[in-house]
């Protein structure tokens, strides 16, 4: 599945975030813990110097194990990982001693030299990741708008955690072409491209060969019944009594709500990429 969504809105923000990441003091990278590879974008290769913070967001959709194991290789002398449930306000302490921790060198330089202590982080990441939902557990307030689809934000815009911390809301950012298969249909999968641009029929296939290839029980336990890559969708049609006039399987219906299952842990909590598939 060819995957294109680089409207104008997204290379302009990408100009505008470009300029932003030379001028702050550390980069919140908000990753979905379900496709953590799949989340980096290669347009920030080379942009950032600043200290990274990598938030494992929606770690309640994946095992414990999976979220340890990034937070272990992201982890590294100037780059720290953590794993975050945006929506839970009890992350918000952990998340602004992490922020200000990887900011130190800045806050404690101002402090020498009796200023202010004062530090900018820009939050960055593919569509959908959470970048807003965890700056409003931040602020301590649904300042920003969310939603559960991508390109919610469309331009940057600065919030105050505290009097020693400001970050940077940006749009979702994607690249012109994903060249890369599974790096496309893992990002479709995760709510990450607009569904407006997706073939759901094609991209539902792609998600019942790959869950098979997980455990083939996953599938077979929602919808009582196996589920093959090359009919699945009529096999999920026909267990929910999805029909088309005629009585044929509804299969349109059926890929919809298999992405809507999937998207909503109702399979389980089911990471499409761990960090051992890259290791070695
Ligand atoms: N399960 C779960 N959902 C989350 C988490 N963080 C955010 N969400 C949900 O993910 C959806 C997207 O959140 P946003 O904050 O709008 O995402 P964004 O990265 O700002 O999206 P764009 O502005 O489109 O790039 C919303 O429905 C949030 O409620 C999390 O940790 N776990
Ligand atoms: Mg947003």
């Amino acid at each position: 599945m060819e995957i294109n969504w680089f409207p104008g809105h997204m290379a302009r923000s990408t100009r505008e975030i470009e300029s932003s990441l030379k001028a702050c003091d550390c980069v919140v990278y908000v990753l979905d813990s379900r496709a953590v590879r799949s989340c980096f974008n290669p347009k920030f290769d080379g942009m950032i110097n600043a200290p990274i913070v990598y938030l494992l967001n929606k770690c309640d959709t994946v095992e414990r194990t999976v979220t340890d194991a990034w937070v272990k290789t992201l982890t590294n002398g100037k780059n720290t990982a953590i794993a975050t449930n945006g929506t839970d306000a009890g992350c918000r302490k952990k998340l602004i001693a992490a922020i200000k921790n990887a900011c130190r060198e800045t806050l404690e330089r101002q402090k020498r030299r009796g200023l202010n202590a004062h530090a900018r982080a820009v939050v960055v990441g593919v569509p959908n990741t959470g970048k807003s939902t965890v700056i409003n557990t931040l602020c301590g307030k649904a300042r920003l708008d969310t939603g559960n689809r991508a390109g919610v934000t469309r331009s940057v815009v600065w919030a105050r955690v505290d009097e020693t911390l400001d970050v940077l809301d940006t749009p979702g950012t994607l690249y012109p072409k994903i060249s890369d298969r599974r790096v496309g249909e893992n990002l479709a999968i995760i709510g990450s491209i607009k569904d407006e641009v997706l073939d759901k029929t094609e991209l539902a296939l792609a998600l019942i060969e790959r869950l098979n290839g997980i455990d083939v029980n996953i599938l077979q336990t929602r919808y009582g019944r196996a589920v093959e890559a090359c009919d699945g969708l009529e096999t999920i049609a026909l267990s929910r009594g999805f029909k088309i006039r005629g009585g044929q399987p509804d299969t349109e219906r059926a890929a919809a709500i298999i992405l809507d299952d999937y998207r909503k842990c109702r399979l389980g909590k089911i990471a499409l990429e761990k960090c051992e598939d890259y290791e070695g």
